[in-house]
């Protein structure tokens, strides 16, 4: 099953269960606490409505998956930044095409994948098109899944031209979460990036559809916060464009009642054939990124683990099963059994637990060291929140920033694979430096050592010491080890 964790992985009863390699339950180290994510912060009403939702709660997205089914083809906006050849750019890579289905086709799949991927727990629509632009599609698809499979969370993503006439369907279909994409509350600033839109039976161009696209987010945003839904606000990062003015967008979203703001970096690829791809509109770095982020503030509940899936992704956020369930490869459908799901679910929610106790003793771990620089450590994961996947097949790396005053998840980082099935690609080394710019260590499950010696030779030391270690403690275990000896020789 793809790369999903399975279940008998979790259960696993290892030595590094909670803590440091080789001392059994005994010792850990960790820091990422909920509260540092603001979701301790929560009401217990709140909690348990993003508790199993892998974009809504960080902390879900090591335990559970989603997936899209794409059955809203249309769109009623252009946005510079999408190729309407391919899936809607608002939550989806550009350049990705997905296989588009109907209602019928897309409750079969759902009812196949709840049986064969019991980490599911959220079933969403986002595009390839617009979800309220085809909305007699979304109502279809979600009666018939409810219908079937009342327990999945159902989500939709929508530009939010539409999505005032949607409002009272989604409260009746149960839709409990909502994402908007809201790039600007300017329309100076929204005619940059939407040349035109598509209202009322006629073609809006410039400042006036810009107006109008606004006043409608706007509109929206306020009635799904009126009817409890839960609203997640994204907005595509376009660096001199609304670089500065989503610190803005943040205030304004948040005052109005969004309970999460996803920024997310613009992908411009010419080869996309994007407007902005093709008139070399940049893409904003790294740090960019993360400053914007951090300049949105405590307390602003940004999403930093969003990997601008498709919209016909299936799996846990960073993988996708989608390939092994098309349509062609769906068989019979089965008839629904909870079960699986349900066994899941138990032995989820228990390493959870383990995962937030051994957090707490992270942060006592973390007094250790009285003195000690801030330093950005990535972890390679496979699932289930633990330093599990070996270097050579990392796609990404969790990105954890740490000091002596306690360790914080800041994102994801794409890097090039490095193993290409038994042999290890020399030539994608100059790609994973550049990816691991300011990235102190990386600490994964096994290393060979030539991408080791040639990354440290670049500044980067890469361990295999911390392996099946919870991610925050792996990353303070490192950190003690690095810099609570500077403490200890200084005292001496
Ligand atoms: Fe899908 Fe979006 Fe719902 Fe999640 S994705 S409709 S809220 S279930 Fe999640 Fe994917 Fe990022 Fe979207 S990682 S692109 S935020
Ligand atoms: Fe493309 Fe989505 Fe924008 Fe429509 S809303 S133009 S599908 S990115």
């Amino acid at each position: 099953m793809g790369s999903i964790v399975p279940l008998q992985d979790l259960c696993k009863r290892s030595s590094s269960r909670t803590g440091s390699p080789g001392t059994p339950d005994t010792r850990c180290a960790s820091g990422a606490c909920a509260s540092e994510r603001g979701e301790d912060a929560l009401s217990a009403e709140a909690r348990n409505r993003i508790h199993d939702h892998p974009c809504y709660s960080e902390e879900a997205h090591h335990y559970y998956a989603r997936m899209h089914v794409a059955v809203a083809p249309a769109c009623n906006i252009q946005c510079h930044y999408c190729n309407r050849k391919f899936d809607c750019a608002n939550e989806s890579r550009p350049g990705v095409v997905s296989e588009k289905l109907t209602p019928e086709q897309a409750a079969d799949k759902v009812l196949v994948v709840a049986t064969r991927v019991p980490q599911l727990s959220v079933l969403g629509i986002a595009g390839p098109g617009d979800a309220c632009c085809n909305f007699e599609s979304v109502r279809r698809t979600f009666d018939l899944v409810r219908a079937r499979i009342p327990d999945l969370k159902l989500c939709v993503s929508t530009n939010g031209l539409g999505l005032l006439d949607c409002v009272d369907d989604l409260v009746r279909l149960n839709v409990t979460h909502v994402t908007i994409t809201i790039n600007m509350v300017d329309p100076e600033v929204g005619q940059h990036i939407y040349p035109w839109i598509y209202f009322r039976h006629r073609r809006w161009t410039g400042l006036d559809a810009s107006k109008i696209l606004h006043e409608r987010q706007m509109a929206g945003l306020d009635a799904l916060v009126s009817r409890n839904v839960l609203v997640k606000v994204n907005s595509v990062l376009i660096p001199g464009i609304n670089d500065e003015h989503l610190v803005e967008v943040n205030r304004v979203v948040r005052n109005r009642g969004a309970f999460l703001h996803n920024v997310t970096p613009l992908i411009s690829d010419a080869a996309h054939g994007t407007h902005f791809g093709v008139t070399g509109q940049r893409e904003p770095t790294h740090e960019e990124l993360s400053s914007l982020r951090d300049r949105l503030g405590v307390g602003a509940r940004t999403m930093r683990h969003c990997r601008q899936c498709r919209a016909d992704a299936v799996g846990m956020l960073g993988e996708d099963l989608g390939s092994q369930f098309t349509m062609d490869r769906l068989g019979e459908t089965p008839s629904y059994d909870p079960t699986a799901r349900a066994a899941y679910r138990a032995v989820a929610e228990r390493e959870r637990f383990e995962h937030q106790e051994a957090q707490r003793a992270a942060r006592e771990e973390l007094r250790a060291v009285s003195a000690g620089p801030t330093v950005l450590v990535g972890v390679t994961s496979r699932g289930g929140a633990r330093i599990n996947e070996h270097f050579g097949h990392a796609k990404e790396l969790h990105v954890f920033e740490v000091s002596r005053l306690g360790v914080r998840f800041v994102g994801q980082r794409k890097i090039p694979v490095y193993c290409q099935g038994g042999w290890g690609d020399d030539e994608a080394l100059e790609g994973i430096v550049d990816a691991l710019r300011g990235i102190r260590a990386v600490l994964c499950a096994r290393v060979g050592a030539c991408p080791k010696d040639a990354l440290a030779a670049a500044g980067t030391e890469i361990s295999d010491a911390y392996a099946r270690m919870w991610l925050e403690s792996g990353v303070v275990a490192w950190y003690v080890a690095k810099f609570g000896k500077a403490r200890l020789e200084e005292s001496a």
